[in-house]
């Protein structure tokens, strides 16, 4: 593992004076921490770009850059922007479906079913520069489900989600969608301690918003929701972006052994499906149903008609309690 982080590093120390680099992140916690530990650890200024899969207007952001550095982005995301000849370091733990031309950071190269957030990637290669930024190399980690194999690093005992860090990642999450992203990433390069943050007026508030929010749209699943064996839908219209897939998390993790229907409204509608303790696999329900995808306790999608698809779900799971094949009429 230490090889790949010095080929990360090299890549760094090859950069020449003068030469424009852009930064490229994803826009969950992971992804905007990996931003803010990259721009702590190099000594070069950095523009640092926000990017999620429905963003278009990418490619004309970064042409002008002489070198790009993704974080937190799988190969197959970084091949549709980006610009041929340019050099480029991808550092990522998303699994390698595609190769591409760039210098790879990813512990999957080394390990396939590796599971290493990006921050903790990008906190091992510059270690000795940021170690005054480990709490926030934790934050990254617990928000990207991965404490369990970067032990070395999260000191965190007990639920994670329940302290002091797990608050930190939930503020952070709070804030990209209440205040912006881009707002997000800029306080945080201010901040030395996990204290700065705790105790940030609006990191507090928009977390504060934001929790309000889910619990107005769980009152929303529950008032209008409907049972189908053992699934339950509901639809819910959430102010913020993310509120639906957070809910079904959480529905779920209080209803085990039902499948969760998290359904945002909106053009299209977006189902979030979850469960916890039941023998359906979510992703590939999803797949069959609307197209969708995911794996086996958590997938999500797009709606068309939501009669159709409430139709469609009673009919995969009469057939699954049955187990009859899928070409099989009853
Ligand atoms: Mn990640």
């Amino acid at each position: 593992m230490r090889n790949i982080y010095k080929i990360g590093r090299s890549f760094i120390e090859e950069i020449k004076e003068g030469e424009k680099v852009a930064v490229v992140h994803d826009k969950d916690v992971d992804g905007i921490v990996s931003a803010v530990l990259f721009a702590r650890s190099v000594e070069f200024p950095v523009f640092l770009i926000p990017f999620s899969w429905k963003d278009e207007t990418i490619e004309n952001e970064i042409i002008e850059f002489d070198i790009i550095v993704t974080l937190d982005l799988a190969n197959d995301v970084v091949k549709k922007f980006l610009p041929s000849g340019r050099k480029t370091l991808v550092i990522d733990h998303h699994p390698i479906r595609e190769s591409i031309n760039a210098i790879i950071v990813n512990p999957r190269l080394v390990k396939q079913d590796s599971y290493k957030p990006t921050s903790y990637i990008v906190y091992k290669m510059f270690e000795e520069k940021i170690s005054n930024l480990k709490w926030l190399a934790e934050i990254g980690i617990i928000a990207d489900k991965g404490v369990e194999e970067c032990k070395d690093v999260v000191e965190v005992k007990g639920e994670v989600w329940k302290s002091r860090k797990g608050t930190g990642a939930k503020m952070i999450a709070a804030s990209s969608v209440i205040i912006g992203v881009t707002e997000t990433v800029e306080k945080l390069l201010s901040f030395e301690r996990l204290d700065d943050l705790l105790h940030d007026e609006e990191m507090r508030s928009s977390l504060k918003k934001y929790e309000k929010e889910i619990e107005k749209c769980e009152k929303e699943f529950w008032k209008n929701c409907m049972e189908i064996e053992n699934a339950v839908v509901g639809i819910i219209s959430p102010e913020y972006e993310g509120v639906g897939s957070v809910l079904s998390t959480k529905l779920a993790e209080k209803s085990k052994g039902k499948i969760i229907m998290v359904i945002t409204d909106g053009n299209p509608m977006r189902v979030h499906g979850r469960c916890n303790g039941c023998d359906i696999n979510i992703g590939e329900m999803l797949r069959e149903i609307c197209g969708g995808g995911g794996h086996e306790r958590a997938g999500g999608g797009n709606i068309k008609d939501f009669d159709s698809f409430v139709k469609k779900i009673a009919y995969y799971l009469h057939r699954k309690s049955r187990k009859l094949g899928p070409g099989k009429r009853i």
